[in-house]
């Protein structure tokens, strides 16, 4: 099965914010800034403005709508209560994004009457307990699965049960209906005059040909068939969080106090999960778009406080420029922790996990937000300012 959330942020903010119903929404960037849309309302759709273009062509295209910023912290908020009842029906859940997954129902289908019930029940769910709609495909394989899902948006359902049915669905569309085939791959197959999945069928050597491998997979994908399983996420290589900001940054103090939400953000993640991580790594992209990662590799460790020094370590130590986007990731993810105790340190490391202990369960039963450090509280509060 796969579940995608419908225009996720907008849909947030029009949850919360009742005046929005039916207005075009534009998330991403206020008309006079530079910025990308992140997404749109569908009401904003029919203007044809989408996710990733400027805001200033989302205001030539759409001047009358409304425009507001992201408000991440939300997002995650309702995304963890979404994960949260997914994973009622399997533990086998690959998070893809905030707000969209595959879960493998195999091994558990039975048990719950059906996919399609399972389906129904995740799409009620969501909108009685987070107030939001969704549309879910149900698959043979995860191809199938998400095309599904995207075959009735929004708060659609749909169900590809064979490679024979996928086929005859999708041989007359364009080859960007496929898995794998993204802009650039698309317009060197189309200069090849291969354009729907049909020609994919007809010149399935000469896509081989331009393409290698690569075209090798395409060409079964156009077949239906798509071996790929479902990943969860405790044995995903890594789990991260990136935040791009409007304007590029040249306050330290922000950046820091940046990566002690996201170091927090993703402490409560991976505890969520029962997992550890060994290699924290920092990313940063400077204003002139260069890329850079720093990594380090330690204890095991899931509290956020060792996930903020660690990632604080790191940015003390990269070139000061002008940085347009920070990031956090974790790597060599495992679901045990091994670490050396010092005889001196239990007592501090016994009262530290019984606070962590107490912090994640009220977190866990009443939301991200029920409680924080008092150190959270300041940069926040700090973050608000900097940005009012
Ligand atoms: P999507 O699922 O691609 O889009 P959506 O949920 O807004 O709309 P729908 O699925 O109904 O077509 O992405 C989920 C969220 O991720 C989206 O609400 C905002 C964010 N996002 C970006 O910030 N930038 C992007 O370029 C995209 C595609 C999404
Ligand atoms: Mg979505």
């Amino acid at each position: 099965m796969h579940v995608d959330m419908d225009a996720f942020y907008a849909a947030v903010e029009v949850r919360d914010n009742p005046k929005l119903v039916g207005k075009p929404l534009i998330i991403g960037a206020l008309p006079s800034e530079r910025g990308v849309v992140a997404t749109c309302s569908y009401e904003a759709r029919k203007f044809g403005v989408h996710s990733a273009m400027s805001i200033k062509e989302a205001y030539r295209l759409c001047p009358n709508g409304i425009y507001m910023h992201p408000n991440s912290h939300k997002y995650k908020e309702a995304s963890d209560k979404i994960h949260e009842i997914w994973d009622v029906y399997t533990d086998l859940v690959e998070y893809v994004s905030l707000d969209e997954g595959y879960l493998d129902l195999a091994g558990s289908v039975n048990l719950f009457g059906g996919a399609k019930k399972i389906a129904h029940e995740i799409k009620e769910r969501i909108k009685n307990e987070v107030g939001l709609t969704c549309s879910v495909g149900i698959g043979y394989s995860k191809m199938s699965a998400k095309l599904a899902s995207e075959e009735k948006k929004p708060n659609g359902f749909f169900e590809i049960p064979s490679a024979e049915f996928l086929k005859n669905l999708i041989i007359n569309r364009d080859i960007r209906v496929l898995h794998g085939v993204g802009k650039k791959t698309a317009n060197e197959l189309h200069s090849f005059g291969i354009k729907t999945v049909h020609d994919i069928y007809d010149k399935s050597e000469l896509v081989i040909d331009i393409l290698g491998n690569n075209g090798r997979q395409i060409v079964e994908f156009a077949k239906g068939i798509d071996n790929r399983k479902v990943t969860p996420f405790a044995d995903a290589k890594s789990i991260g969080t990136e935040q791009t900001f409007q304007k590029d940054i040249t306050n330290f103090q922000f950046l820091k106090d940046n990566l002690v939400l996201m170091a927090n953000d993703l402490s409560f993640d991976i505890q969520r999960k029962g997992i550890f991580a060994q290699t924290v790594t920092l990313k940063i992209t400077y204003a002139d778009m260069k890329q850079i990662t720093r990594s380090k590799t330690g204890e095991t460790i899931n509290y956020a406080e060792d996930i903020f020094k660690t990632a604080n370590e790191l940015l003390n130590k990269i070139e000061r420029h002008a940085i347009r986007l920070i990031g956090i990731s974790l790597s060599n993810l495992s679901s045990s922790e091994c670490r050396q105790i010092t005889f001196e340190d239990t007592y501090k490391t016994e009262n530290k996990e019984k606070l962590n202990d107490v912090m994640f369960k009220l977190k866990q039963k009443y939301g991200v937000d029920s409680i924080k450090n008092a150190n959270v509280l300041d940069v926040q509060k700090r973050l608000n300012k900097e940005e009012k």
